[in-house]
């Protein structure tokens, strides 16, 4: 499990890789991130403070994890605390009676809201909002996309990571009456990809390829009528999945490009 991959946050570790995460995750994130020797223990190995700055040094709060050694979840949930002050995926929206913060907007259209792949638990990461376009971010999306749909032949939405080209449906294992040509025109797109960096995306619907997923974009796209819509999935395989380094962005982008320019022609043609 790498150490920027979200699964390497639910694992526990040695000391020795805890304390080289602390030198790669200081490093990553110097902006925000120190990593201070406040002393060593009896036998004599480093303690070792992490300091969150934000811009005002007021009201910082102390946490220490695993004064008991056998409590190993206990330094797991400081490692945890740390290396998810940027893995947020929701809105920030609060719903009434709702306790936690944020809904999955990949799962807020109106295209098989809310049905199995998606949660009604406002704590879930694929939390389906209070009901269809609740958030306002959503609902802009939709009314841009409702108001100019007889210009708009195509629809991209683009995610990470997973390197793939994916199109409806992903609310339902059903395929959808334009599949043959989809899948056509997003493996020419893969293709495309291959052919500029030789990066591998796999392709297909949604459902079949990665999850069931009710509520997304593309499928509300296709739904309204635009049919060809499509899902990227740009780097990594999970290597450094969310965080994908800096100089991973030209290539990643050349190689996406790459991909829009097959599905542009297409549609010029067709
Ligand atoms: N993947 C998408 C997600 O929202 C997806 C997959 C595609 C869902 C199309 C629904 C429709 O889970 C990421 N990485 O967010
Ligand atoms: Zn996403």
């Amino acid at each position: 499990h790498p150490r920027s991959s979200v699964s390497y946050y639910e694992q526990y570790h040695s000391l020795k890789e805890i304390n080289s995460w602390m030198d790669h995750i200081t490093e990553k994130n110097a902006d925000i991130l120190q990593k201070i020797c406040i002393g060593s223990s009896y036998e004599k190995r480093p303690l070792y403070v992490l300091k969150v700055q934000n811009k005002t040094p007021k009201n910082a709060i102390w946490i220490d994890c695993g004064i008991h050694a056998r409590e190993w979840v206990a330094p797991a949930f400081c490692i945890w605390f740390i290396g998810h002050h940027r893995m947020w995926r929701k809105s920030r929206s609060r719903h009434a009676n709702d306790r936690c913060i944020g809904t999955d907007m990949n799962r807020n259209f109106d295209a098989g809201w809310c049905g199995e792949g998606a949660s009604d638990n406002s704590c879930q990461q694929t939390y389906c909002g209070p009901y269809p376009e609740s958030e306002p971010e959503v609902m802009a999306v939709t009314s841009f996309l409702k108001a100019h749909k007889d210009n708009i032949k195509g629809y991209i939405t683009i995610h990470s990571y997973s390197q793939m080209v994916l199109f409806p449906y992903s609310y339902t294992m059903n395929r959808s009456k334009d599949h043959d040509e989809l899948q056509l025109l997003a493996k020419k797109a893969a293709a495309a990809i291959r052919k500029t960096s030789r990066k591998v995306y796999q392709s297909g619907p949604g459902a079949e390829t990665i999850y069931l997923a009710p509520g997304g974009s593309d499928d509300w796209a296709y739904d309204l009528g635009i049919k060809y819509s499509f899902t990227f999935e740009l780097r990594d395989k999970g290597t450094y999945g969310f965080l994908l380094p800096p100089h991973l962005i030209r290539p990643t982008c050349i190689e996406a490009l790459s991909a829009v320019k097959e599905i542009a022609s297409h549609i010029m043609i067709n």
